[in-house]
């Protein structure tokens, strides 16, 4: 290895972890990406405030006016996921399924190796060290980055825990992931090559090679590249890897927390369900779920940190946030509007300036982008990267090594005109299918159309790299094995009345979540509906007084809780449309489908109506 490109000291650091297959790695991609340099960093203080200073010599960041935060513009085509370049390596033509965008391995490395080769040129490279999950514990997953990105590198500070220190316990094991990520050629630290966007998941050999991009979605190795690694790792060990929240439940008067985990599609509420008021954040994003020697099922947050929508986050909608944004700190704000050193985004309940630095660069009010679009003043899917801790509200359980005990799980989606906004599944087996169901309009944390109804089971399909069924069978039998599975839930904040207004308040969820809560510790009855257990009006009425001093309406629950059969049938029609197509979906499923159509049917013919209000159920 040429000493003037890996020095003697940063050979060390390498050489320290006695692990030769780290080794390896590190020498397959100097040799293929030709830097100029190569930089190893360990978790010490000096090697952290190495990263953050050089993203800022090399101006990935920009300092802002408030103490330790800085801005991070990515290219103006490169704002969300990109899933269409985003593909899982298959060797073959074994198609995994439709769910799973898939391409033959040895073509795909093929042309990601010609990409890389050369590509840190003139740069230098980043050897990194995290850990997925709470360190040295049965969650941890020791994880490698190499990156021409002091952003990325910097980001995965404030988004993981440290793993040089794993890494050595790893005694020299071949057992952790690797990540390879280059921005590629840059013009005004841009990435330039944006039709060379690729993110190759290659599943044998545990890695995901990711050249061409530079936001956080696509680029941070740790994040959504290392949850398609572990879901297979998870499949193969019997465990779950899910988009999930995880959170502590704290109802009023009561000595208890009891810890939720969610799932909902991006852009769909998850985080500002982890951060209800009054409640404990652990996680916002990505969970591991094992079944412990106890009978229960324990989740462990993987990250450390939040890259979160910073859209409407202000003081009234999102208070914790907001002061953490708002305070000296070390964060990240991303691709929203600079004007004299200070961000500026949409919803944050000010005025905007009508000018400034955005992620189109010099901005004015009424700039066209080159398809003659008007270009807002900061991105929908601006972003803020900060550590959970931060946050006045952390759970003081965060880093446990034994993770938390999971009482209920969440399901959520978006969608405008179907489902109630919340409902409890009969069984952990119906919760499955619940789950496997979710259906949500599309959002800005994708690249493409918006407000498009897709699919989304458990709000992981972008994430899949098993079969669906088999994903949707490891669920089944997971609760199978543990005495106590926790409660599914169903909830949709986003249902709209006949005027298109929203139909609840975005503060109702808390009064949703304690009814769950309760439900958990057996608190409150339920009406049985074809689709579930709903609310009693009774308790919610309650519930609204108790929480927000509010009078709750009977129309307001009616027309909130309404079954709308003719949509749910339409709704599973689709549903049960793309199943029929999935192969090995477990015959269970099926059944659940089957009967949940069946009692959709006897109600409408029961009722001899469309809509049937839940007071009818109530009474029957
Ligand atoms: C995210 C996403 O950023 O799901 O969490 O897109
Ligand atoms: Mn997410």
């Amino acid at each position: 290895m040429d000493k003037s490109i890996l020095d003697k000291r940063n050979l060390a650091k390498l050489k320290a972890l006695n692990n030769p297959k780290v080794m390896q790695i590190v020498e397959k991609y100097i040799k293929l990406c030709k830097p100029a340099k190569v930089t190893v960093l360990t978790d010490s203080k000096e090697d952290i405030a190495y990263v953050r200073k050089l993203a800022l010599d090399n101006k990935e960041e920009k300092k802002l006016a408030m103490k330790g935060h800085t801005i991070h513009f990515d290219g103006y085509y490169d704002q969300a996921r990109d899933k269409a370049n985003t593909k899982v390596l298959i060797s073959g033509d074994v198609c995994l399924s439709k769910a799973v965008n898939c391409g033959e391995r040895e073509s795909c490395l093929k042309e990601i190796f010609e990409f890389l080769d050369g590509v840190m040129k003139g740069k230098e490279m980043l050897v990194r060290f995290f850990c997925l999950g709470p360190i040295n514990s049965e969650f941890s997953i020791p994880s490698l980055q190499i990156t021409d990105s002091a952003y990325v590198a910097h980001s995965e500070d404030l988004l993981y825990r440290q793993g040089y220190e794993e890494f050595k316990r790893l005694n020299g094991s071949e057992n952790f992931f690797h990540f390879v990520h280059s921005a590629g050629r840059l013009e005004n630290m841009k990435t330039a090559d944006i039709d060379k966007r690729r993110i190759y998941i290659d599943l044998e050999e545990d890695r995901v090679l990711s050249i061409n991009n530079q936001y956080a979605g696509n680029s941070i190795g740790l994040k959504k590249l290392a949850l398609r690694l572990a879901i297979k790792k998870a499949h193969q060990e019997d465990w779950l890897c899910e988009h999930m929240f995880i959170m502590g439940v704290h109802p009023e008067g009561k000595n208890r927390v009891t810890y939720f985990t969610g799932a909902f599609p991006s852009a769909c509420g998850k985080t500002a369900t982890a951060m209800i008021p009054g409640q404990t954040i652990i996680g916002d994003d990505i969970a591991y779920l094992i079944a412990d020697n106890d009978g229960r099922v324990r989740a462990a947050n993987v990250e450390k940190g939040i890259f979160g929508i910073i859209q409407d986050v202000n003081p009234v909608d999102d208070p914790i946030i907001y002061k953490t944004l708002a305070t000296p700190r070390e964060l990240i704000v991303s691709n929203v509007l600079v004007k004299d050193g200070k961000p500026y985004w949409l919803g944050m309940g000010q005025e905007l300036p009508k000018e400034g630095f955005n992620f189109s660069g010099e901005w004015k009010q009424g700039k066209k982008d080159n398809d003659g679009n008007e270009i807002p003043p900061a991105h929908k899917n601006a972003r803020y990267t900060i550590r959970i801790n931060d946050l006045d509200n952390t759970d003081p359980k965060a880093d446990d090594p034994k993770g938390v005990p999971i009482g209920g799980i969440i399901y959520g989606g978006r969608d405008s005109d179907t489902n109630v906004p919340l409902y409890q599944s009969f069984s952990w087996h119906h919760g499955v299918f619940l789950g496997a169901c979710i259906e949500s309009e599309t959002t800005a944390a994708t690249l493409g159309k918006e407000g498009v109804r897709v699919h989304n089971p458990m709000a992981n399909i972008d994430f899949l790299v098993i079969p669906l069924g088999i994903y949707i069978k490891n669920h089944i039998k997971f609760g199978e094995k543990v005495d106590m599975p926790p409660l599914i839930f169903s909830t949709n904040y986003f249902l709209k009345g006949k005027d298109g207004k929203f139909l609840n308040e975005k503060v109702d969820k808390k009064v949703w979540l304690m009814w769950m809560e309760g439900r958990i510790h057996e608190e409150f009855h339920a009406i049985e509906t074809p689709i579930g257990f709903i609310p009693k009006y009774k308790d919610l009425k309650k519930l609204f007084k108790q929480i927000f001093d509010k009078e709750y309406t009977k129309e307001d629950y009616e027309k909130q809780f309404t079954i709308r059969i003719k949509n749910l049938l339409a709704r599973f029609d689709r549903i049960k449309e793309i199943y029929q197509k999935e192969p090995g979906i477990p015959s269970i499923f099926v059944e659940h489908m089957n009967q949940q159509v069946k009692r959709l049917e006897k109600a409408k013919e029961k009722f001899g109506k469309e809509n049937i209000s839940p007071f009818e159920f109530e009474n029957q």
